[in-house]
């Protein structure tokens, strides 16, 4: 009994700690306005192999978010995608500067945490076989090299690399089996299924621009659905397979155009001020949704198909802060749902539309660490 009393006596502390904590940081960062600021929502996450880790995950204002877990601890986790059956996220991670990305397997309720890729080369955009989980899909460079290959070419600036020898591949969910999907040099990787298992949609350098195309599951019909010049990418499926949501940025100006080709040709891109569009599956009525000069990416549907979840930095387009937003897909009713002072992105909403996974710097014990975090969605 007097361990239990000590133990509540100790979260009391550990609680008013944080408040205060917090209210000092508040009060620094706004020295002359003066806000009452109620304590932000306090959650208990409990992780088997740990103490019981008293934690903020939830913050004021995040009101669509319930009993949230935190299911990674370190490195850079990123891009974690649902099982159709909702019980596991594959995503990609690494540890350490100069890593490389590998794919991984979760299971969402022991927490358990296993490889799957081969280990070689870099990996990217994961996702699970609709609607049996028979099969996982991702982008690999292991057949181009079995190194992990350099991350930006420094000649050439603040740059992304579109790693050539990207193709995407499919195997069994263990990892083994694997079967290649695409097969032409350049970047394809960016891979997501239809709810139906109908399609895979993915990005393509393969016409000499980055488009989005779809194939189907075994490799086979491939289609080309966007031709504006341009970076199209990082697409999804509706939940009802009517529609697919994308990012995009269009250059405009002779100079743009020049810079964005010019980088194109060395298999590069820079940051950009990306919207989100929607289109019909076939690729037919393309609508763009967001139009700022922020960058907004990682769109997903919500369980209705009606609005778009995604992430953006339009309240700072210069800084690191992306949070998450909702948008109808007439591109009104803009919500913000994150307002954790970092980054949130990647959010995919559970099959049954119950929970979100979504990566965010929040909680992290390393600088820049991102993990990833499961909630319940309160609509
Ligand atoms: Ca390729
Ligand atoms: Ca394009
Ligand atoms: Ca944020």
């Amino acid at each position: 009994m007097k361990s239990v009393t000590q133990l509540v006596l100790f979260l009391l502390l550990i609680m008013v700690i944080g408040f205060i904590v917090r209210k000092v940081n508040i009060d620094l960062k706004r020295p002359s306005v003066i806000i009452e600021e109620k304590p932000s929502t306090m959650h208990l996450s409990y992780r088997d192999n740990e103490l019981a880790l008293l934690t903020t995950l939830i913050f004021e204002g995040e009101i669509h978010f319930k009993n949230m877990r935190q299911l990674t601890f370190g490195g850079e986790n990123a891009e974690a995608y649902f099982s159709a059956d909702g019980s596991r996220l594959i995503f990609q991670a690494h540890e350490g500067e100069g890593e490389c990305d590998q794919i991984y397997l979760l299971d969402i309720e022991s927490g358990e945490i296993e490889m799957v890729s081969s280990g070689l080369g870099v990996t990217t955009c994961s996702f699970f076989q609709y609607p049996k989980d028979d099969a996982i899909i991702y982008a690999s460079t292991h057949l181009g090299g079995e190194e992990c290959p350099p991350k930006a070419d420094s000649s050439l600036g603040y740059v992304w690399v579109l790693h050539p020898t990207y193709d995407i591949f499919k195997a069994d969910p263990d990892g083994s089996n694997m079967i290649q999907l695409t097969d032409t040099y350049g970047y394809d990787a960016e891979a997501t299924y239809a709810f139906d298992g109908s399609k895979i949609v993915y990005t393509s350098l393969v016409s000499g621009d980055l488009e989005i195309w779809t194939m189907n599951s075994d490799g086979s019909d491939k289609r080309q659905l966007t031709t504006h010049l341009g970076y199209d990418g990082g697409a999804f499926f509706s939940h009802n397979g009517q529609k697919i949501v994308w990012r995009a940025y269009y250059p405009e100006t002779e100079h743009e155009k020049e810079q964005y080709i010019n980088l194109i040709e060395k298999n590069a891109i820079q940051s950009m001020a990306l919207q989100i569009w929607a289109m019909d599956a076939d690729g037919f009525n393309k609508v763009q949704i967001t139009n700022n000069n922020a960058v907004n990416f990682s769109p997903f549907f919500f369980p209705d198909d009606k609005r778009i979840i995604f992430s953006s930095n339009l309240e700072n387009p210069k800084g690191h802060n992306f949070d998450l937003y909702a948008i109808n897909i007439n591109g009104s009713n803009l919500e913000k749902i994150t307002f954790y002072d970092g980054f949130d992105s990647f959010p995919m909403f559970s099959p049954d539309g119950d929970k979100l996974v979504f990566a965010s710097n929040r909680n992290s014990k390393q600088p820049g660490e991102t993990n990833i975090f499961i909630c319940e969605w309160v609509d």
